[in-house]
């Protein structure tokens, strides 16, 4: 255990009392004997942090933003920063009241990148950098009354990958601190800048030949326009256009202003849609929603042309494209290959809210949600289930309910969990709340989600898009433990979504959504499956065996990766047999 240096006067301890997920960390008051006061948030908070830059902009220098949420003005004369990046202050450094602070690895890079930003809110330069894959962050102070030691005020352990946060890690936002008021360490407080006003729409254009094309009968001539981001991400379409030398618009709905109609959305870009608003022309343009990388298989937009082009003859293709976050390289093309573009969108430089209020701030945030696990893992039939759940809030916890169906019914029954230490709560008031999923039969398989509620009546759930997408977590009664030495791995869907994998194409590689349980100890709420590798045997989950991936929930590992694939012996793998 490595205790935070404290200032003489401050009490260290965990709150809530005794629970186990948390550090000990500076309290608002020392409390001998009694529970645990909330714990301190200081005057000046580690507010912004940009430690990965994206593509576009690669090697630029990463940031610190600082805040002043006090109402008073703060002297960072002699303060430091003592983990993650090397820089001292100076001894005529202030915050003003509700006030900012940029710490900069490249000062004039900083200011270039954002033209409003004054250079009196920019320090540095500072040595060190921000670690891609995740790091510690500590800003300390002198303490007089322990002879100008260095305290700490402010610790943020941040990851390059949350249930919170994805866009942060080289994908085009920074990260930003939600409500100062809250604590570093809440992972919920932590979410990725909006950038989706800043770009400019982008022309993305190609002109030449049609030819080198696929030449089997149903690519050749080519009918159908495709599109598709390289990467996860979100980006504005309109204006798409097919021309043929000499001819006019080949493209039917190229506008959106007919809505979907014609146009079809396939494997991982299924949740595009179109919107009013924000059009490059007239009202409507295509947000097209990329969840996985795209491709020109089964992972793409496509619409039939109103006639084939000869192929030998000379077209041009072109959209209007606006990047909204995420990966920002986009693929143009005709069925077949016969013609193709692929270009890097515009995206903007003054990434994040330096010395400025963030984005995703807010007064404040609904209670943070961590460490929901079920118990057993493997449970028996006919027995309970308990659910545990970290809930914690600077503005107290009104309440919080486990929420389960029986699968394959939708509607959901709420039952309240309880910090008290009864009923199967193994400490009351430690934070860690209980609640209990009805014995079911064999094989049966129940839906969950948790819903914290804190003092100003601010909800969250677990999984944190349970309201948005119906994310929930998946518990199958009456699967015994494998016994022997090797490794084994689970993966539970609903009906409804074996349903829906039954209905879509075999390449598409947008992962359905499963638990995924490895052993009989750890499971990943919230995670994801599908077919390993471009196989056309597979017929369906309950047909042919067959090999599978299982991608793990944002951050989550498993055996040191975030995609495992569970495949058959190579003598029983009807790939090989064929091959
Ligand atoms: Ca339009
Ligand atoms: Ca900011
Ligand atoms: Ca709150
Ligand atoms: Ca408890």
């Amino acid at each position: 255990m490595s205790l935070p240096t404290a200032a003489a006067e401050t009490a260290l301890g965990r709150y809530p009392d005794g629970n186990p997920n948390t550090r000990l960390r500076p309290l608002v008051a020392p409390t001998p004997g009694a529970e645990n006061a909330p714990e301190a948030i200081p005057d000046v908070v580690i507010n912004e942090i940009f430690f990965h830059a994206p593509m576009t902009q690669a090697g630029a220098g990463d940031w610190i933003e600082l805040h002043n949420r006090s109402g008073g003005s703060v002297s960072l004369a002699g303060w430091s920063f003592t983990d993650g990046i090397d820089f001292t202050f100076g001894p005529a450094t202030t915050i003003p009241a509700g006030g900012y602070l940029v710490v900069a690895e490249d000062r004039v890079e900083l200011l270039t990148n954002h033209p409003s930003l004054p250079g009196t809110l920019v320090e540095g330069e500072f040595s060190g950098a921000l670690a891609n894959g995740g790091d510690r962050i500590t800003l300390s102070r002198p303490d007089p009354a322990a002879g100008g030691n260095l305290i700490e005020v402010d610790t943020l352990d941040y990851r390059d990958q949350t249930a919170y946060s994805t866009l942060a890690d080289g994908r085009g936002s920074s990260l930003e601190r939600r409500d100062p008021g809250a604590p570093s360490h809440h992972e919920s407080n932590w979410a990725d800048s909006d950038e989706s006003r800043k770009a400019e729409w982008t022309t993305v254009e190609v002109t030449g030949t049609l030819a080198h094309g696929n030449t089997t009968a149903e690519a050749n001539p080519p009918a159908d326009v495709q599109f598709f981001l390289l990467g996860e991400g979100e980006v504005l379409v309109d204006a798409v256009e097919v021309i043929p030398d000499g001819g006019s618009n080949l493209v039917t709905n190229g506008g959106f202003e007919s809505g979907t109609s014609g146009w079809d959305f396939d494997g991982s870009h299924r949740d595009s849609r179109v919107e009013p608003g924000d059009a490059f022309a007239d009202s409507n343009a295509l947000r097209l929603v990329a969840n996985r990388r795209g491709d020109p298989l089964a992972n793409r937009v496509r619409a039939k042309l109103a006639a084939n082009i000869p192929t030998g003859t000379v077209a041009t293709l072109r959209a209007r494209v606006r990047w909204l976050k995420g990966h920002p390289e986009f693929d143009l093309r005709l069925k077949g290959g016969w013609l193709e573009g692929a270009q890097t969108l515009m995206v903007p430089t003054d990434i994040g809210t330096p010395g400025a209020s963030n984005s995703r701030a807010e007064a404040s945030v609904p209670p943070d949600l961590s460490g929901v696990v079920h118990r057993p893992v493997l449970p028996i039939a006919n027995l309970p289930v308990r659910v545990f759940a970290a809930v914690a809030d600077p503005d107290g916890i009104a309440g919080v309910t486990l929420n389960y169906r029986v699968d394959p019914a939708t509607s959901f029954t709420s039952v309240p969990m309880h910090d008290d230490g009864l009923g199967g709560d193994q400490l009351a008031g430690d934070g860690v709340f209980t609640g209990r999923l009805p014995a079911q039969g064999e094989s049966v398989l129940v839906g969950f989600y948790v819903e914290a509620e804190d003092g100003n009546g601010a909800i969250s759930t677990f999984p944190p898009d349970a309201a948005a997408n119906g994310s929930e977590c998946l518990v199958r009664f009456g699967e015994p433990p494998q016994p022997g030495p090797f490794g084994t791995y689970r993966f539970w869907i609903s009906e409804a979504t074996l349903a829906d994998w039954i209905a879509t194409p075999f390449l598409a590689n947008d992962p359905f959504p499963a638990t995924l349980i490895y052993g009989d100890q750890r499971v990943l709420y919230d995670g994801g499956a599908y077919y390993a590798g471009a196989r056309d045997f597979n017929d369906s989950p309950l047909g042919k065996l067959t090999g599978y991936d299982l991608i793990m929930p944002p951050g989550k590992k498993v055996l040191g990766t975030d995609k495992l694939t569970i495949d058959l012996p190579s003598a029983m793998s009807p790939t090989s047999a064929s091959s």
